[in-house]
């Protein structure tokens, strides 16, 4: 009896103690055009998952990279390998909102307006299944189910986000953060584009729910090409990476491993992964204080973001952000590699 009694009270003083962790933990939302590795939203979500600071409310996802059954069947097996299954998934726009397929878009990278079944994930589909209520419908959710405590991560076009904003008229004040990977900033140091000459991927796949998002008032850190490019992924980083076995590295050997295989010369950028680093160590990246809007004319800068230190003439509907544009690279890829080496729960 008296044992019994002294398990019962380790056990309330155990759940004391984790509600004690769960309340310093950041609430997030993580919306992304997933794909396995070697892309970077996979590598982005292993590093949320394997961080304690982060709850993760749900995984959204959207068109982008490949098309949103891919990046649902795909985000469901990765949370499998990683152990954590619990956490829901909600499919979202399977388009952006205006943009249509076009032959520039067919050539260019990306996959967002396919309509093949998406290809089996390494180690087969996930055995978890999407929940039943999308993901434009979760997120006002959530987030006005705790006003002011939910940051969103949004790692792919913005289109679900967009929506939202739409939906809900009181959701663009309730959103506590917003911490986008996306856009270029011409004003700052390496601030070309990827797609077209001044565009990047993620504006440009859905320029309209991008200009609808960051004009919305929502408190933004923008990740733009502007930090991506200060990171430098070779084959010594990925060895290191992967000389501790776990269920992450296994696929990243499997995945990230051809890359080095192919090219090991080559480095590769690291994107959505930094925006989520950002938030676990804010020391990690050197942001300015920047207008930023994006331009949705259909002529030669469709989709471009343009980022000024203060406000100019036809961008008076611009809000005030941080734009990263300089990136601890030593600090950030030693955190990356020692989260995603830690034991699995
Ligand atoms: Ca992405």
């Amino acid at each position: 009896m008296t044992k019994r009694i002294a398990r019962a009270s380790v056990l309330v003083i155990l759940v004391a103690f984790a509600n004690a962790i769960a309340d310093e933990r950041i609430p997030i939302i993580f919306d992304t055009d997933f794909v396995m590795p070697p892309w970077d939203d996979s590598m982005a979500l292993m590093l949320a998952l394997q961080s304690p600071e982060f709850e993760i409310v749900g995984v959204t996802t959207v068109a982008g990279n490949e098309s949103v059954e891919r990046a649902t069947s795909d985000v469901l097996r990765m949370l499998e390998i990683a152990g954590q299954a619990g956490i829901p998934v909600y499919v979202g726009a399977d388009m952006p909102l205006v943009h249509e397929k076009s032959d520039f878009a067919v050539r260019e990278y990306g996959n967002w307006y396919s309509n093949e079944p998406p290809p089996e994930p390494p180690g087969g589909f996930a055995q978890k299944r999407a929940e039943s209520q999308s993901a434009v419908s979760f997120i006002v959710d959530a987030v006005m189910a705790r006003p002011g405590e939910l940051t969103i991560v949004a790692i792919g076009p913005l289109t679900n986000i967009a929506q939202a904003i739409r939906a809900e008229p009181e959701f663009a004040e309730s959103v506590k953060q917003l911490v986008i990977m996306g856009g270029a900033i011409a004003a700052l140091p390496d601030g070309a584009g990827n797609v077209t000459p001044n565009a990047e991927f993620n504006f440009w796949v859905d320029p309209e729910a991008a200009r609808v998002t960051l004009r919305s008032g929502i408190p933004v850190e923008l990740s733009p090409l502007n930090v991506s490019r200060k990171s430098a992924l070779t084959r010594d980083w990925y060895e290191k990476m992967v000389a501790v076995k776990n269920p992450l590295t296994d696929l990243l050997r499997e995945t990230l491993g051809k890359r080095f295989e192919i090219e090991p010369e080559r480095s590769w950028f690291m994107y959505d992964q930094i925006a989520v680093a950002s938030i676990i160590d804010p020391t990690l990246v050197t942001s300015e204080r920047l207008y930023v809007d994006v331009d949705i004319n259909h002529g030669i800068s469709y989709g471009t973001s343009v980022g000024g230190r203060e406000p100019w003439p036809g961008a008076e509907a611009a809000e005030q952000m941080n734009v990263q544009y300089e990136l601890d690279w030593p600090r950030f890829i030693d955190m990356f590699i020692e989260r995603i080496q830690r034991p699995l729960p």
